[in-house]
This record gives C-alpha cells, sequence and structure tokens, in this order.
C-alpha cells in the first residue's frame, strides 16, 4: 500500500502537499475530488474528511490526516530529508510565521465556501475578484519584506521551504483573479525560482490527471 492524496487539480491546498511529496520523492495514489463541482460536500468525500475539504492524506495503514499544513509536518517529520523547516528553531518560526501569512491570513477568507457566501450576501463577481485581490495584496506586502530580508534564491534561504510550498500554489491563485506581482519583486523572484524547480514542475496543476 501506498500513501493516497485527495486532491483537486486547481486547489491550492492539495497543490502545497503535492509540492511536498515531490520533494521528498514520495509516490502517491491520486484521487480527485472535483471541487469545481462542489464534490467536497457529498457524503462519499465527507466519509473521508468530515470537515468536506481537500487535501486530505490517507496513510499505508488506513489513517486519514487533514489539513495541508498539518500534512507538510508530518511528511517532513516522517521524511526528513530534503527538510522543509531549518534545524535552527528561530528559524523555524520565521518559515512557519511566513508560510502561515498564506495559510492563515491569506487563503482562507477567499475560500470557495467563503466566497459562495459573500456573493449570497450580494458581492458580485466582480466584487468578489476585488475581495480576492485585496487580501492578496495585504498578505503580499507582508510578506515581501521577510522575502527581502530570508530569501537567497527561494523565499526563505537557498532551499525550498515550507513557505514555498505556500507561495507558489498562492501565485497560481493570484493569477486566476488578474493580479500581478510587479509591486512584490522579491516574492515574484522567489515564486520564478521555485516554479523551476522539478518537484514544483510535478506538482502544477496541469500536470494533474484531473487537469482540464
Ligand atoms: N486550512 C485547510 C484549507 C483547505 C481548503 O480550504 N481547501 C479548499 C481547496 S484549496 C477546499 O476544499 N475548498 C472547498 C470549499 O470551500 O468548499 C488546509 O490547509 O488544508
Amino acid at each position: 500500500m501506498t500513501l493516497t492524496l485527495y486532491s483537486s487539480w486547481r486547489a491550492s491546498a492539495p497543490y502545497r502537499v503535492r509540492i511536498g511529496l515531490a520533494l521528498k520523492g514520495l509516490a502517491y495514489a491520486y484521487v480527485s475530488v472535483d471541487v469545481a463541482a462542489d464534490a467536497q460536500r457529498e457524503p462519499d468525500y465527507r466519509a473521508v474528511n468530515p470537515q468536506a475539504l481537500v487535501p486530505t492524506l490517507v496513510l499505508p495503514d488506513g489513517r486519514r490526516l487533514s489539513q495541508s499544513m498539518a500534512i507538510l509536518e508530518w511528511l517532513d517529520e516522517t521524511h526528513p530529508a530534503p527538510p522543509l523547516l531549518p534545524a535552527d528553531p528561530t528559524d523555524r518560526a520565521v518559515v512557519r510565521a511566513m508560510s502561515g501569512v498564506i495559510a492563515c491570513d491569506i487563503h482562507p477568507v477567499n475560500n470557495r465556501r467563503i466566497l459562495q457566501a459573500i456573493m449570497a450576501h450580494g458581492v458580485d463577481a466582480d466584487g468578489a475578484i476585488a475581495w480576492q485581490q485585496r487580501w492578496m495584496s495585504d498578505g503580499f506586502d507582508a510578506l515581501e519584506p521577510l522575502i527581502a530580508e530570508h530569501g537567497r534564491g527561494y523565499a526563505f534561504g537557498d532551499r525550498p521551504s515550507l513557505v514555498d510550498c505556500c507561495l507558489v500554489p498562492q501565485a497560481y491563485n493570484a493569477r486566476r483573479v488578474d493580479l500581478t506581482l510587479e509591486r512584490w519583486p522579491a516574492l515574484a523572484a522567489a515564486i520564478g525560482a521555485a516554479m523551476a524547480h522539478p518537484a514544483f514542475i510535478a506538482a502544477r496543476p496541469d500536470n494533474q490527471p484531473d487537469a482540464r
């Protein structure tokens, strides 16, 4: 038995985990959940993940892990090389903080169910795009000086870390709402570097079996 990832090609939280799996060189079975059709809310997927969100990683012994950041930390603890977190505790805190700007402060307010909720309260399609651009811009404003300070090729240091696992999928989301990155040169450079890495190429949405 192997690892099984419940994923959806364009969804950024599973994209983070695909990057982590590829960086660790781990093979996995891919199960597609059609988030665009809200298949994550169907009873069969709720039985896998009661929160009705992707990703879920099913371990060879059948245990299920949810929440992309918990999954990435599990991957790093069980397969330490190459590391997703630096060795120094202070550096680790910085990497977690930079990742948290995306995973805790940008992504949750732009998630599908949130967009559906604000549109149900009268926000139109253009308003929903402006909403996403606003929160992404806020987060990128916060990340830019941190990447300028800590990045040496990648977002933190000279090798891919947890930050890049979050940043590249977030950049994919930014493109989907026409948010260009000229205002954030350090961030754009780190994204460019990571996107050329083979693990990030393998994890790309258009390289997934359910891409369309
Ligand atoms: N904090 C969760 C977020 C998971 C999440 O929001 N996944 C999105 C796709 S990126 C989803 O399943 N959205 C479905 C919905 O909003 O109904 C994680 O990091 O895994």
